[in-house]
Parts: structure tokens; sequence; C-alpha cells
């Protein structure tokens, strides 16, 4: 028998009033309000935003939840459950790339940025508690910067999250904080993704217009669930590595003379002249692996695609066996899958799910697996089983359901 661990969800009543609660001992005063952000699940479309691609993303019901309250002074005083006792305090003019160390950076990045985008912004505390849970691939950076930049909307009367295009230009700041002051070169799916979803919809987001088209996503209604497996496994090198899959792209796609990897028509003329001696001398790249590379976001694009026309046609289950292919893709082409990723996919299969694949960045963090609802239970204690036998971590569980957008 194996005691599986679940990853609750909090109700947003109960993570706000923590959010509160915790900002009352901090700063022992009360918050103006409090705000929230979801992380991140994603159907399809893995490493398919940062080449102008497609992705198919949805929130989780798991929110980072902010407690905020004004000051007027140009400091930022920042307060979270996972550091008890520990104020940090930044002054916002001296925000600059570089320059603000660890989880404050994705914070006091959302002021500077959304300051750089010419709205006034100023100083304000800040209790931060979560149930996103924390390195496992779910995006609990997005979830932390979509809701501080809830919070500064309201507080300074910005009025973006009212509508689509303010919230795009709330996803912006936070791309920015991101990739600017956090220094994480990631690709903006997950900050879409916190912002602009719909609860009980998958967003379709092309990464390279940013127009949205929302899915609707009800899995139960077609008997069926989507099981996420956090490995809880290490992200090693994943920054390193992450940019390198960005850069060796980026190589690709100039000696393609694209844009983006999106504009690639005709992927095998393409793999052929990536492959010719001599391709990547400006760059030094390996021709051989950046011909993988870009197999997998081509056909990666591809498989979104594919995903959305069966969702239309109500041929969910069919979804499956496209996700185990881009777990394949995933792994062998684009390398960034890890033994843990691997076993869960590969367990969850064994146990009936009809479908499986890591997602997000990848080197860890969390699987999803496509299962029948009446084998929910049966694929989460195989996975576990496996873990088990191969001496890993043991792994958490959630079943994830299209929640709503940041509020
Ligand atoms: C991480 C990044 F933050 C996203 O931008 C995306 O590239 C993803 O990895 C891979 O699809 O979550």
């Amino acid at each position: 028998h194996y005691a599986l661990e679940w990853l609750d969800a909090w109700t947003v009543e109960d993570g706000s009033a923590r959010a509160a609660q915790l900002f009352a001992e901090a700063f022992d005063a009360q918050p103006d309000g409090t705000w929230s952000a979801p992380g991140r699940g994603n159907l399809i479309g893995e490493h398919t935003d940062y080449n102008g691609g497609l992705v198919l993303p949805f929130a989780l019901p798991h929110r980072t939840y902010a407690a905020m309250r004004r000051r007027d002074d140009g400091l930022v005083r920042l307060v979270s459950a996972q550091e008890q006792g520990v104020v940090r305090t930044v002054a916002l003019a001296d925000v600059a790339p570089g320059a603000v160390d660890g989880w404050a950076a994705y914070v006091v990045g959302v002021a500077w940025a959304l300051a750089q985008d010419g709205c006034a912004v100023g100083g304000f505390d800040l209790a931060i508690t979560s149930c996103v849970p924390y390195g496992a691939g779910l995006s609990s950076s997005a979830a932390l910067e979509g809701s501080v930049a809830m919070g500064l909307d309201a507080l300074y009367g910005l009025g973006l999250s009212a509508d689509d295009a303010g919230r795009q230009r709330l996803v912006a700041a936070c791309i920015r904080a991101e990739n600017e002051i956090a220094g994480a070169p990631t690709g903006g799916m997950d900050q879409a993704a916190a912002l602009r979803t719909r609860a009980g919809q998958a967003l379709l987001l092309d990464c390279r217009s940013l127009e949205v088209e929302h899915i609707p996503f009800d899995l139960a209604a077609d008997g069926l669930a989507l099981l996420v497996v956090d490995t809880r496994a290490a992200h090693q090198l994943v920054d390193g590595q992450y940019a390198a899959r960005r850069t060796t792209c980026e190589a690709a796609a100039a000696v393609l003379g694209v844009e983006t990897l999106r504009e690639v028509t005709d992927l095998e003329a393409a793999l052929g002249r990536l492959g010719a001696p001599g391709a990547f001398d400006a760059s030094g790249q390996d021709p051989e692996v950046a011909v993988r590379r870009v197999r997998h976001v081509v056909t990666e694009i591809a498989r979104v695609e594919e995903v959305h026309a069966l969702l239309e046609e109500g041929w969910t289950a069919e979804v499956g066996p496209v996700l185990t292919a881009a777990h394949a893709s995933l792994r062998d082409d684009y390398e960034v899958s890890c033994a843990e990723l691997d076993v869960a996919v590969g367990a969850a299969l064994n146990a009936g799910a009809i479908g499986g694949r890591m997602i997000g960045g990848g080197f860890g963090g969390s699987a999803i697996a496509l299962v029948r609802t009446e084998d929910v239970e049966a694929v989460a204690v195989a996975v576990a089983q496996a873990f088990a036998t191969e001496n890993f971590t043991p792994p958490a569980f959630l079943v994830a359901v299209a929640s709503g957008p940041a509020a």
C-alpha cells in the first residue's frame, strides 16, 4: 500500500485570509486588498512559446496570494510564508537588471516593468503565500508575478486588468520582470496562462500574434481527468539548459533566414539546410543537435494544431497519443526530460493512462497523464510504486481542473 500525497488547492477565501493574516503579523496593519494568480498546466505546446509558436495552457486551481498595501515612499517591503520572520526591503529606484536577488526580483521586477511601460506605480508592502507547488514546473514564478501585477493595477488605479488588452500589458510587464530583472530567459506562455485564461477553458495562445482563443476544456464531462505528477526532481542546470535550447533555436532561425521557427513551413527542406556542412559556422552550433531541436519545435507546433482540432471535434480521448508523442519528442529530440519524468510517464501509460508527457521547461518538475476518471487512483499508485522501485523521492499528485485567471 502506498500513501499517496495529494497537493490540494486552497479555496480563494482561505488563500486570501492566509495572505492577509501574514500581512497583519508582519506589518502590524491591514492590507488594502488581496490578489491572486494561478499556477499553470499545459496540455500541449512545450518549448514553442519563444519560437513564436502555439501553446495550449490552462490555469490550475492552485494559486499564489498577495496581500498588499500602498506606500508612497518608493519602498517595497516583502514577506513570504516560505521565509518566516524575514522582511526584505528594496527601493524601487534601485531596481535594475542584476540588482535584486531571489524571489524579490520577480516582485519588484513587475513594478519596474510597469513603470518602464509608462504606468505611475510606486511602493508597497506585500505578504505572499501560495499553494502552487514550488519548483514543480507549474510556474509558481508567473503566479507570483501575476498576483503582484493585479495588486499594483488596483493600488495605483491602472485599470489594466479590466479587459484583455490591458491584461496583455500586465503579461508583458510580468515577462520583462522575469527576463530582465530575475534573469530567466523564459518565453511568456506562463504569464499569459496566469492572466488571460478563463475558468473551464484552455488558452490557445499564438505566441507570434499574441492572439488567444478560449477552448472549452471540461475533461470530467468526457469521463476523463488530467493527473499531474510532481516528480520532486530538482531542476538541475535548468537555467543554463533552457537558455541553451533557446539559443540553438535562434541560431537555427538565423540560418534559415526566418524571424522565428514558427515560419518554417517545409520541415524536411529546413532540416536539410540546417544539416548541410558549414551551416552553423557563424554560431558554432552542432548541426546534428540543431536538426533535432528544430524537429521538436516544428512538430510540436503541429501537435498543438492537432490537439486543438481533436478538442473541437469532441474527440478528447484521442488527445492521449498526441501527448505521448510530444513526450518522446521532448525526450529524444529536445532532450529536456529526465529519469523521473520518463518513469512517471511510462508507469502511467502501463497502468492505463491514455497519454502522458512531461510539462514545462523540463529537467524535473511535473508530468501529466490523461486518464479515465475511474483510473486516477490506480495510475497514481502505479507511478508511486515505480518511483519506490527506482528509489526516487516519492512524487506528489494533483488533478488539474481548468480554473480562473488572476483576480
Ligand atoms: C517554462 C517557460 F517559462 C515557458 O516560457 C515555456 O518555454 C516552458 O518552460 C516550456 O514550454 O515554463
